[in-house]
């Protein structure tokens, strides 16, 4: 491999990163918990499970735990740990 493909293989590696939230009861909130986290620069994907609190998020880059953080709180609920 070049050192040119090389670049471009990091450039376009994606982060999955998997946070629980708390206090989701329809889906309703899991909507909001999915445009809030979605409009965080870098998101490509949401995926909320209701039943189990997880929310599984696609990036272009490594979000900041700190961020989901906000972005979950911002839309009325909390992370579970
Ligand atoms: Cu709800």
């Amino acid at each position: 491999m070049t050192a040119l493909e090389e670049i471009h293989r990091k450039d376009r590696r994606m982060s999955t990163t998997t946070v629980t939230v708390s206090g989701m009861t329809c889906g309703h909130c899991a909507s909001s918990v999915r445009e809030e986290v979605g409009s965080i620069p870098g998101v490509a994907a949401v995926d909320v499970d209701l039943n189990s609190g997880t929310v599984t998020i696609d990036s272009d880059r490594q979000i900041d735990a700190d961020v989901i953080r906000g972005a979950v709180e911002e839309a009325g609920y909390r992370l579970a740990s």
